[in-house]
């Protein structure tokens, strides 16, 4: 998909390189690091930053010891993905609840695209929303963010023909309804102009939004710091959106530069079209760069890293409560597919040759690594009512699904199917009190063998 390619390939490749070598020493992790900092300075990472992160893996991979039972090259591995994660800052979460969103940014920025994306986002999250044309200076703008409404099935308020942004944000408040998600695209300027910043301020005011994003488009590389800091400085931002993230050599300067002003980073974009909008999940976002997920060492890797053994064992528990959803399912199937997880959790039981014990690792295990990329689709497409009470997916309901999600009836029945098959497969393992009793026991001694 694009987004930061190069800098992808290459951190990969240096990966490899640590995955081949049978031995990790001095001259590896040197090669390894000079490596690294060519690739981050080639995506317009800063100079400073790239020094640092580098150093550090530097200082870590020849000086910490590795965790018991993890070997010196998979630390390393393990290491580089950290001091990435550090670079790209915290996640900045999304509400998913009626709010008021105001978009800020200067010319061409992306942002009455990202006005469209975002109501997209919410719709789809079972969130009512209205687009509201504040652009009172570009000649289209109105049209513009009338016709992605209209793309998306969204109410629209606009007053054409107004020339003060203030009057239509006052009449826009007045009209929408507090279940609503309103989203307010503004006007750009060529820069930071005193009058841009007092149309900012005003419209805050009027508007009194619970997010202020500023849209920035990742091209500019690092420069993007600076133009969040000026924002921040000048208006007060809640957060920044990250578009044309998509063939943009300078991403990774654009989202390490925004990430060290402490602005989080709440949504990524990554091309034209209306689903090309992500939330910006770092831990996400830094193994999808460096593939984890393609190879296995590395999967081992982002099991120690990501998957805590807390997480495992809450996924173990809904299992053994009889409170099951689609939710839950995504969740366990997620930790499931990491290979070998379940199998060594099972194994260390003494009940793993069990009749039925067996069905569920395999269907668990091809089930995920087959469909969970189609499921998470489906399942984007979702409301939250559906997904905690999969029970209504029925009838019209299961064609919208398939509409929005792009796939058919039969993949989101199949979905369901899944979903029942699990669910009968829990309750079976819950009517076995013995063996009930043996999981509970190695829960609470979090003896999983993880
Ligand atoms: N490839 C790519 N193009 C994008 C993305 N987001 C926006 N664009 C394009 O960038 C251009 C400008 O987008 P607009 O949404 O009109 O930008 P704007 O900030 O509203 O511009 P003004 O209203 O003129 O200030 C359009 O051609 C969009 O299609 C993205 O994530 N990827
Ligand atoms: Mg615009």
């Amino acid at each position: 998909m694009g987004v930061l390619q190069d800098l992808g390939s290459s951190l990969r490749g240096t990966l490899k390189k640590v995955m081949r070598s049978t031995r990790v020493d001095e001259s590896l992790v040197k090669e390894v690091v000079r490596d690294l900092q060519r690739a981050l300075l080639r995506a317009d990472v800063d100079v400073h930053l790239a020094l640092r992160i580098t150093k550090n893996v530097e200082r870590r991979a020849l000086s910490e010891e590795p965790p018991p039972g993890m070997s010196r090259r998979d630390f390393v591995v393990r290491v580089i993905y950290e001091e990435l994660l550090s670079l790209v800052g915290e996640r900045k979460e999304i509400h998913l609840k009626p709010q008021r969103i105001m978009l800020v940014g200067l010319y061409g920025q992306g942002k009455t695209t990202t006005a469209g994306k975002l109501a997209r986002f919410f719709t789809r999250k079972g969130l009512s929303v209205l687009l509201v044309a504040c652009d009172v200076h570009r000649p289209a703008a109105h049209e513009q963010l009338e016709q992605l409404a209209e793309q998306v099935g969204v109410p629209f308020f606009g007053m054409k023909g107004e020339r003060d942004a203030r009057v239509i944000a006052r009449e826009a408040v007045k009209r929408s309804r507090p279940n609503q998600v309103v989203i307010f695209d503004t006007s750009g300027r060529h820069a930071l102009e005193e009058d841009l910043i007092q149309e900012i301020k005003d419209l805050k005011e009027i508007i009194d939004p619970h997010e202020i994003f500023l849209v920035l488009d990742a091209t500019i590389g690092q420069q993007a710091g600076k133009q969040a800091k000026a924002f921040h400085d000048a208006v007060g931002i809640t957060g920044v959106i990250l578009t044309k993230m998509d063939g943009s050599a300078k991403g990774g300067g654009a989202l390490s530069a925004v990430a060290q002003t402490g602005a989080g980073i709440a949504f990524i974009g990554v091309g034209e079209h209306l689903e090309d909008l992500e939330p910006f999940d770092p831990k996400r976002f830094i193994s999808r760069l460096l593939g984890m997920g393609d190879l296995e060492t590395l999967m081992e890797v982002a099991r120690e890293v990501e998957v805590s053994e807390e997480e495992a064992e809450r996924a173990m528990e809904r299992m053994l409560t009889g409170r099951f959803n689609l939710k839950d399912m995504y969740e366990v199937m997620v930790q499931f597919s990491k290979p070998g997880l379940l199998k060594r959790l099972l194994s260390s039981l003494p009940f793993f040759s069990m009749p039925g014990v067996g069905d569920i690792d395999d269907s668990f295990i091809d089930a995920s690594q087959q469909n969970l990329r189609k499921y998470r689709v489906i399942m984007d497409s979702m409301t939250y009512e559906e997904l905690e009470n999969p029970e209504i997916i029925k009838g019209r309901r299961i064609e919208r699904i398939a509409r929005g999600s792009g796939t058919s009836p039969e993949d989101v029945k199949a979905l369901l199917k899944q979903y029942r098959t699990m669910k009968k497969q829990m309750k079976q393992m819950r009517g076995n009190r013995k063996m009930m009793r043996m999981l509970r026991k190695h829960l609470r001694e979090g003896d999983l063998g993880l």
